[in-house]
C-alpha cells in the first residue's frame, strides 16, 4: 500500500493533480480521501452561525477521525467516510464506504499540517500556484458551484483565506518531497509522480 498526501492552498489545483494521477491507475486499485469530508459536524449551529466558521483553520478539521480512518486502511479494513456539503457548510449525514486499495490519495489544504497524518504518507506533495491565480480559480468555482457571490468570496479571501494560508498552509511546503507548479497545466510533474508510483508498486509500465 502506498499513501500519498497532496496539500496546497485553495485553488492551487489539487483536484486536477489528483485526477491526473488517478486517470492512469486501475480503478479498483486507488481511492481518494478528501480532507473536506472531515470538517467537524456542525449540526448544532444555525446556517448563519456556520457561515462564520473559519474553515481554513486547522481547528475546523476533525483530524482525529481522519487519523483513525487512515489507521483502519493500513490494517486492511474499510471505513465510513462522511459526506460533506459546501452549500450547507455541514456533513450531510450520509457516508461512503471506503475500502483499502493499493494507492491511497489524501488531498486537502491542511493535510501536511498535522504531524500524525504527515508521518503516514509515503509521498508528500505540495501543489503550488500564485495567489492571484488561486483567487481567480476560487472565485470562478465558488460562484459556479458553491452558491457564493463575488462579495462573499472576496471578503472571505481577505479576512480568512489569505491570512490562514500564510500562517498554516504555505509553511507546510517545507515538509513536501515534491512541489508541483500549476500556474499552467503541468503534465511533466504528474508523469514523474506516476513513475514513482509504478516503481514503488512494481507495476510494469506501459
Ligand atoms: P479547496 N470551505 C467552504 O467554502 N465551505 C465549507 O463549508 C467548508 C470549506 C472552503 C474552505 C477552504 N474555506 O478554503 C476550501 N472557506 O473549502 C478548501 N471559506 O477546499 O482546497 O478545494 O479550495
Ligand atoms: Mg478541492
Amino acid at each position: 500500500m502506498l499513501i500519498i498526501g497532496i496539500a496546497g492552498g485553495t485553488g492551487s489545483g489539487k483536484t486536477t493533480v489528483v485526477a491526473q494521477i488517478v486517470e492512469e491507475l486501475p480503478v479498483d486499485e486507488v481511492c481518494v480521501i478528501s480532507q473536506d469530508s472531515y470538517y467537524h459536524d456542525t449540526s448544532d449551529l444555525s446556517f448563519e452561525e456556520r457561515k462564520k466558521i473559519n474553515f481554513d483553520h486547522p481547528k475546523a478539521i476533525d483530524f482525529d477521525l481522519l487519523v483513525t480512518h487512515l489507521r483502519e486502511l493500513r490494517k486492511g479494513n474499510s471505513f465510513e467516510q462522511p459526506v460533506y456539503s459546501f452549500v450547507a457548510h455541514n456533513r450531510t449525514g450520509e457516508t461512503v464506504t471506503t475500502f483499502p486499495k493499493k494507492v491511497i490519495i489524501v488531498e486537502g489544504i491542511l493535510i501536511l499540517a498535522h504531524p500524525d497524518i504527515r508521518e503516514m504518507f509515503d509521498i508528500k506533495i505540495f501543489v503550488h500556484a500564485d495567489s492571484d491565480e488561486r483567487l481567480i480559480r476560487r472565485l470562478k468555482r465558488d460562484i459556479a458551484t458553491r452558491g457564493r457571490d463575488l462579495d462573499e468570496v472576496l471578503n472571505r479571501y481577505q479576512t480568512t483565506l489569505k491570512p490562514m494560508h500564510q500562517q498554516f498552509i504555505e509553511p507546510t511546503k517545507e515538509f513536501a518531497d515534491i512541489i508541483i507548479p500549476t500556474n499552467r497545466y503541468n503534465t511533466v510533474a504528474v508523469n514523474v509522480i506516476r513513475s514513482i508510483i509504478h516503481q514503488k508498486l512494481n507495476y510494469t509500465q506501459a
